[in-house]
């Protein structure tokens, strides 16, 4: 007979009080337990979505980590953080994990606000060995004997970010343990040299394999105070074992492994013998992506991070979506343009999947390239692309964006290269939270000499503006936000043209000018103002934050009518930011201009509706506003 899931009130999850209580437990109870954190996160993630396949693989390796370290004053740093549920199950979160990622719950990603088990608000990869680094420094200098160990996905240690920590940690002199959780995934397939070593260690062990090499240290890693002394004898024995751990060696950091991240008394006795070490050691963990779940091990990509949804005979079946989203239309677009241009190639930073460009690459095999998670290496690649001919297209969620800048400065603005930067999840994203709102990429951007910034308001605009950029001499950044298309604007899709806007609805009493995807709540406001206010305003599409189409702005602040800036952006340095520049500096009163966009704080995570109507960006709340404006525009012309 099949066991019974527990319910969340009952097994041995219910009992646990805190990280602590797992050292009473024996080894059978610890293996139940794991089952238990998977079945949980099972339950919790396909009714409010989240990272799933991930968490499923840590299960083991967390008990373990918590049963050997106590972590309420030794360091866990968590790289990326997505990976974090049973962390979060075992240290005080059981009871609030059913509200992940909904307004006012539990964050999916680590967050400090919750719990003093997290140390640092993280989403972005490749940071957790460069802050535990720090970290172990500041207790170096302070005398405090804290153990530090961070943790890093197989994907998410080749990020430049990493490789820099790593070539820096061999200098430590002091117990620092990165434990490499490698379940050969990134979200899609790892890439690169050093995924390919990885891949080769794998494959020369076995289960049967692991065992042995895993025997291997333990036999040779003797408890307590002679474990230094004992490595360090055992070290050219082990070093004909560890094959590629000969990189880490070679750095200074000591390689053990691999062993099987699902067996959890040889994880604890481990993760003990390693507590110990005086210097900087890497574990290197096999796991299994989406373990214990069929669908997610069947397919782990789609299910690294996947929405709610519910499971029919042993499927998981997903609602249908109402309408195609940005990613969607960006991808045929983009095919679009590469069926009648050769030169058009596309990169992504180990984002297929979440860019679209999986679609691109079936259609084009040979002319998308996955980097891995490193975006920076992404967009000064595209500027050797582009320097050498060919059109690249650089497909990056605008909030990795922000790891690329420089390199937009240097090798692609400053050399003035065609290179196309399409920037998806630009603006609030929903359940994510803060670590992912694409809200700076206008404000970064915007001072670089030459970039063209460019939005599209529908699914035409996205094609437009595509072969727009494509078109260009210089480079050009495209943005659109994590959600679905809005209907077709009316009438014909105009061309974009450099610096010229798109009136969409024409109207005496005020504008609503927006950049790109907040047309869709303006042109409700502007019907609301219609049918309740008798008040009729335009609403128009900049279509470009750079250069603006300074002559219409400029008729229309002259009207004195009065003008919401609206934008899916932070305030400070966005659209809105540089209508006011033009109007400064051609002297232009702007009395009746204001900016809507996101606050100088960070919004927490809850729907992306739920935060649009936050920060002011739907359609009650612009409408209210529009009114508001428009009234004392009235009142002060009656008084005039
Ligand atoms: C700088 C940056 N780029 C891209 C991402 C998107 N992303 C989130 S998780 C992930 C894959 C991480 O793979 P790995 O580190 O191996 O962890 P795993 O999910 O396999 O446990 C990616 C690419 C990110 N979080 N940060």
């Amino acid at each position: 007979m099949p066991q019974r899931d527990p319910e969340p009130g009952e097994g041995i999850l219910a009992g646990i009080t805190g990280p602590e209580h797992l050292r009473r437990l024996g080894n059978d109870e610890l293996r139940r337990l794991a089952e238990e954190l998977r079945q949980r996160v099972i339950s919790v993630v396909s009714r409010r979505g989240g990272h799933l396949a991930s968490n499923l693989g840590m299960a083991e390796l967390t008990i373990a980590l918590h049963c050997v370290f106590d972590f309420s004053s030794d360091r866990l740093l968590w790289d990326v953080g997505h990976q974090c549920y049973a962390h979060k199950l075992l240290t005080g979160r059981r009871d609030r994990f059913d509200a992940l990622r909904q307004a006012g719950g539990i964050s999916g990603f680590p967050d400090p606000s919750e719990s003093d088990y997290d140390l640092f608000a993280t989403g972005h990869a490749g940071t957790a060995i460069s802050t535990a680094m720090g970290l172990a420094w500041a207790d170096k200098r302070g005398n405090a004997a804290r153990k530090v160990v961070a943790i890093v996905g197989d994907a998410s240690i080749v990020n430049g970010l990493s490789l820099e920590a790593i070539n820096n940690l061999g200098r430590l002199g002091r117990q620092f343990l990165i434990v490499l959780n490698d379940n050969s995934m990134a979200i899609d397939r790892t890439q690169g040299g050093l995924a390919d070593v990885l891949d080769r260690i794998r494959m020369t062990h076995t289960y049967s394999g692991l065992k042995q090499s895993t025997e291997r240290i333990l036999q040779r890693l003797p408890m307590g105070e002679e474990v230094t002394e004992a490595i360090r004898h055992i070290k050219d024995g082990l070093r004909t074992t560890i094959h590629g751990g000969g990189i880490f060696e070679s750095l200074g950091i000591s390689y053990f492994g691999p062993v099987d991240g699902h067996d959890i008394p040889t994880l604890i006795r481990t993760l003990r013998a390693l507590s110990d070490m005086d210097r900087p050691a890497l574990l290197h963990v096999h796991t299994e992506k989406g373990r214990g779940c069929q669908y997610a091990v069947e397919d782990p990509c789609r299910f690294h991070s996947t929405s709610a949804y519910r499971v029919e005979a042993g499927q998981a079946v997903f609602a249908e979506p109402g309408r195609p989203g940005w990613t969607e239309v960006f991808a045929k677009a983009l095919i679009a343009e590469a069926q009648t241009d050769s030169r058009v190639v596309a990169i992504t930073a180990a984002m297929p999947d979440g860019t679209g460009l999986a679609k691109f690459r079936e259609r084009f095999p040979d002319r998308m390239i996955d980097v891995g998670i490193c975006e920076s290496h992404a967009v000064a690649m595209a500027a050797g692309l582009a320097k050498g001919g060919l059109r690249p297209v650089v497909a990056i969620y605008s909030t990795f964006m922000q790891r690329a800048m420089d390199q937009v400065f240097q090798e692609v603005s400053l050399q003035h290269l065609p290179v196309v930067l399409c920037m998806d999840r630009a603006g609030l994203v929903g359940s994510d939270g803060a670590v992912h709102h694409g809200m700076m990429d206008i404000a970064m951007l915007r001072p670089m000499p030459g970039v063209v910034l460019a939005a599209p308001a529908d699914a035409a605009e996205m094609a437009a503006a595509l072969r727009f950029a494509l078109a260009g001499d210089g480079p050009t950044a495209i943005r659109y936000p994590r959600d679905t298309v809005p209907a077709d604007l009316p009438g014909a899709c105009p061309a974009f043209e450099l610096g010229r806007a798109r009136i969409i609805r024409e109207g005496p009493d005020g504008t609503l000018l927006c950049y790109g995807t907040t047309v869709e709540p303006a042109l409700s406001a502007a019907t609301i103002l219609s049918q309740q206010r008798q008040a009729e305003v335009a609403v128009v599409n900049a279509r470009f934050a750079k250069p603006l189409d300074a002559a219409l702005i400029t008729r229309m602040i002259q009207s004195g009518k009065p003008m919401l800036l609206c934008e899916d952006h932070a305030v400070a340095g966005g659209f809105g930011s540089a209508v006011l520049e033009l109007a400064a500096d051609r002297g232009l009163r702007a009395e009746n201009v204001r900016l809507v966009g996101m606050p100088d704080r960070y919004v927490s995570f809850a729907s992306r509706r739920e935060q649009l109507t936050e920060v002011g960006l739907d359609a009650a709340h612009l409408s209210a506003a529009m009114w508001d404006l428009i009234r004392a525009e009235r009142h002060a012309a009656q008084a005039r």
